[in-house]
């Protein structure tokens, strides 16, 4: 990391000019996104001091119940981001359908997708949550739920916002990672990482080992030979985690290597695994192999899924190059 800390705008404003020439819309979209982040943080921040706990009273496209901070989010990224003249649409978790910039207001060249909080099993209990975001270019004509259905490697923009002990900042252009970290006190981002690297190898899984029972068997073998350690075929001890928020488990994978995997189960065997593919996934994802990782669903890699549904949901393993390809391969070797 250079030692000259640069802001957020300053980052962007040279990537404009630079090799990365984003254009001028989309650098305006990541700073309206950047600062949604800041004021969805401040709501957060509130807890039991604000009306921001507990259930909205509300259900989801998903059928889960929304938390009150699942809609405040939603609102404060479309509110923040319908009237730039940057998007053409924008599409959440938390929406049963796409949502076209008002007439009122001019349409843009880009497609903005969303959970607006990620994590919200741990709003209650004061873990870290988040936000995740992917950027996809309007290919033209009226915008409707299949102007979104683009695979992972048509973005061009992707992040998430952790809201823990700091609140984090974490994009991708499609010219490698970076990371910002909120000065509370400037009320800016200020970049902390210019170059994130995942490490090839890990010591450290995180999965939710309730569900072992429920596992297909290419995903039982490779977390009973972590479990083995040093006395099993992998010649080493592992460590586990599991925040039960995505952006906090792929946060730490950033951080310091991992394998992050939520694979499909035999509880619904209809439904391809828990995480959805077009705001989840596929930004993380492209954010992982930025870094030098891999994410696949076992057989392929997430970004080469052709997305048929808004909110189709997808088995996910990624991280740590030479852990995520071993388990691909364990599925592979069964078909
Ligand atoms: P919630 O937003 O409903 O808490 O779900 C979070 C999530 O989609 C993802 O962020 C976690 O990795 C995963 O679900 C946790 O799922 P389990 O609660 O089944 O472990």
């Amino acid at each position: 990391m250079s030692t000259k800390r640069i802001s957020l705008t300053q980052y962007l404003i040279e990537q404009q000019r630079g090799e990365a020439q984003i254009p001028a819309q989309l650098r305006l979209l990541i700073e309206v996104v950047a600062r949604a982040c800041k004021r969805i943080a401040i709501n957060v921040n509130k807890g039991a001091l604000g009306d921001v706990l507990g259930s909205a009273g509300s259900e989801n496209v998903q059928g889960e119940v929304q938390k009150k901070l699942d809609v405040i989010a939603n609102e404060v990224l479309i509110e923040a981001n319908e009237w730039g003249g940057h998007l053409a649409g924008m599409a959440s978790e938390e929406m049963d359908d796409m949502l076209a910039v008002p007439n009122r207001y001019p349409q843009g060249e880009y497609l903005l997708l969303f959970d607006p909080l990620d994590g919200s099993s741990n709003i209650d209990i004061n873990v870290s949550i988040g936000t995740i975001f992917s950027v996809l270019k309007h290919q033209g004509g009226p915008v409707t739920n299949e102007s979104f259905l683009q695979p992972g490697t048509a973005q061009v923009c992707a992040g998430y916002c952790v809201y823990g002990p700091q609140t984090t900042l974490v994009l991708t252009v499609g010219k490698g990672v970076v990371m910002f970290t909120l000065d509370r006190e400037q009320g800016s981002w200020v970049m902390t990482e210019d170059n994130v690297r995942i490490p090839e190898d890990t010591k450290e899984f995180a999965i939710n080992m309730s569900n072992m029972r429920h596992w297909a068997t290419p995903v039982k073998r490779y977390i009973d030979e972590c479990l083995a350690g040093k006395d099993g075929p992998r010649g080493k001890d592992f460590n586990m985690r599991w925040v039960a928020a995505m952006v906090a488990d792929v946060h730490r994978i950033m951080t310091r290597g991992g394998i992050f995997m939520y694979p499909w189960d035999k509880r619904e065997p209809n439904k391809p695994g828990k995480l959805r593919l077009m705001y989840e996934a596929n930004p993380m994802s492209f954010l992982v192999e930025q870094a030098g990782g891999v994410a696949t669903n076992g057989l392929q890699r997430i970004m080469e899924i052709q997305p048929t549904q808004l909110h189709e949901r997808v088995s996910v393993m990624l991280g740590s190059r030479n852990e995520v390809d071993l388990v691909t391969r364990y599925h592979q070797e069964l078909k």
